[in-house]
């Protein structure tokens, strides 16, 4: 069994959706955010960063395991299970390189985007044009990747697909009106949010925690 801390946050979305994906069982500790609960002691002692998401597999070999950041958990979990990620080659290996681009860019600045655009109390217009100059410029580039591929790996869709599912789906929704300009004519962008959010297990996985 594994236990999941997660909250309704894209970096909280991805995990779910892949236990979905692989249908494994798992149980649901939501850790509120809104709550300051990512500081309390013993969510500190899983995920030392205090942040979500943070998984503990009980059945892990040599005992149970704890796992912070979501693209450790999703390595771990394609690995554990064999599937989502190449177990070698170039495809495997793309696949990574784009989960990794996910988790040190598109993430962190669409995160401060969010923060600086919608959530602080004082606006920072040099904040504000940074950060929606570099989702701009992400979004680009992520436009031309799957100008060239049906999924950002490659012709499979794999774990990069799942870190970068709920932060492209927030790039369109929540941070849609800083980012309108460069959402227009992305139709591969649109093609693949349509693709990927189709399936049931990615339908299913947004819908962790309920809360
Ligand atoms: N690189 C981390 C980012 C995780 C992250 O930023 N989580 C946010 C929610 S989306 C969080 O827990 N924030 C709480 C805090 O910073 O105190 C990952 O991919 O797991």
């Amino acid at each position: 069994m594994i236990t999941l801390h997660t909250w309704t946050t894209p970096n909280g979305r991805k995990v779910p959706i892949m236990l979905e994906e692989l249908g494994w069982p798992y149980e649901v500790r939501p850790v509120d955010l809104s709550r300051n609960e990512q500081h309390a002691p013993d969510f500190l002692k899983i995920s030392p960063n205090n942040k979500i998401p943070a998984i503990v597999d009980h059945d892990a070999e040599g005992g149970p395991l704890a796992i912070f950041e979501s693209g450790a958990i999703l390595t771990y979990l394609a690995e554990k299970s064999g599937r989502f990620l190449a177990s070698s080659g170039p495809e495997r290996y793309k696949a990574l390189e784009w989960l990794h681009w996910q988790i040190g860019s598109l993430g962190p600045m669409l995160g401060q985007l969010g923060y600086f655009a919608k959530r602080a109390e004082e606006t920072t217009p040099a904040a504000i044009a940074r950060f929606t100059e570099e989702g701009e410029r992400l979004l680009g580039v992520m436009e031309r990747r799957l100008k060239e591929t049906a999924y950002l790996g490659g012709e499979a869709y794999s774990i990069a697909d799942i870190a970068a599912y709920p932060w492209t789906l927030a790039a369109t929704t929540f941070l849609q009106e800083p980012l309108a300009q460069a959402l227009q004519g992305k139709d591969a962008i649109r093609r693949w949010l349509q693709m990927v959010g189709d399936r049931p297990a990615v339908q299913r996985g947004m819908a962790v925690p309920q809360v």
